[in-house]
């Protein structure tokens, strides 16, 4: 496997998300040299001087530029977060064709550059749009990551720590399958340093915690138009997982084939993040409804990707 070096990461689409993404990376100090990319250039250009002049206050030092997509050559990732985003009363999967069109242009000019990094695929749907980044660049699926369930988890785990009064990162608790509606809480595992926390919930509470965390874009995109801090922190943990060479388990966008009994479909589930992107799924025990879950998501993505490739 080509591990890639140095530590230049390529941000194309400084939206809402790229821009909290960008802001999230420099704060951190994730990366040396950050370049943005976007079709709307003065917003790009007006990003990059916003953001050099905080640089004289980050951590170590990093340089930040506008760009094209030539300059992927020699990025170690590539970050997409460009496209149309979710609407009112849209859902993610609304965005398919609109996006898979936006995709086969861009994922073709950052190929053209001669770019053999890691693909980060953020934008919605994410997993039918991670899907497309690895058939449209013909790379290994190893190095196209989606941001998968990073982001219902993180919710998931930030709910469950409010309600057992626990630090969230101290809550192990995962949501795998599709990033949207048919996610699938794993609560058969869910632990709190070992020990099992499922029976300290009713069904319907189970029920209720779940809706709040299918359902929180919805209600971020209905109070402020769009959601971004969040899964611009997760963005930045997988950026950090593969530029430091982490090996830590992360619930990220990743290609099945034959793991939980599932082939070529991108979905959410733990997986192994290093240098060389992802280095294995972890295959996590399911209940059977769980499992039956799962396989309903799966069902799901592969009836919406069908006819687009
Ligand atoms: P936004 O604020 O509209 O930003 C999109 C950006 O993409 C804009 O700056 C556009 O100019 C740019 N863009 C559009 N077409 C192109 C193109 N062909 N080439 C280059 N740039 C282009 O959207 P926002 O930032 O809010 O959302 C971006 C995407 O992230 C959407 O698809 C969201 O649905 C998705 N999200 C994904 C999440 C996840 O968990 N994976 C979470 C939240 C949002």
């Amino acid at each position: 496997m080509n591990i890639t070096s140095g530590r230049k990461v390529v941000l194309v689409g400084t939206g809402a998300v790229g821009s909290s993404y960008a802001f999230t990376l420099v704060n951190q100090s994730l990366c040396d040299e950050l370049v943005l990319v976007d079709l709307n250039e003065e917003k790009a250009k007006g990003d990059v001087m916003d953001l050099n002049h905080g640089i004289v206050y980050t951590p170590s030092p990093i340089k930040i530029k506008f760009g094209t997509y030539e300059d992927c050559r020699d990025a170690a990732i590539v970050v997409i977060s460009a496209g149309a985003a979710q609407k009112p009363g849209e859902t993610r999967l609304d965005l398919v064709n609109k996006n898979v069109n936006i995709f086969k242009s861009i994922v073709k000019s950052i190929m053209d550059s001669g770019f053999n990094g890691i693909f980060l695929v953020a934008t919605n749907p994410v997993d039918i749009l991670a899907y497309a980044t690895w058939r449209f660049s013909g790379l290994p699926k190893e190095k196209v990551i989606g941001s998968g369930t990073i982001l219902d988890s993180a919710r998931f785990r930030y709910l469950l720590g409010e309600e057992l009064d626990v630090a969230p990162t101290s809550v192990h608790a995962y949501i795998i399958g599709e990033h949207g509606d048919s996610a699938v809480p794993v609560w058969s595992s869910a632990n709190v340093s070992g020990k099992f926390i499922e029976n300290h919930f009713t069904d319907r509470r189970k029920d209720e915690i779940f809706v709040q965390v299918r359902d929180a874009a919805y209600q971020i995109i209905e109070s402020k138009g769009a959601t971004y801090y969040g899964i611009a922190m997760g963005l930045a943990r997988i950026t950090k997982a593969i530029l430091q060479n982490e090996d830590v388990v992360l619930p990220v966008g990743s290609l099945l084939e034959g793991e939980y009994g599932h082939t070529d479909v991108y979905i959410g589930v733990p997986t192994i993040i290093n240098r060389s992107g992802k280095k294995d799924i972890v295959e996590i025990l399911l209940s059977d409804i769980e499992k039956e879950k799962l396989a309903k998501s799966v069902k799901t993505l592969k009836e919406i990707g069908s006819g687009l490739f």
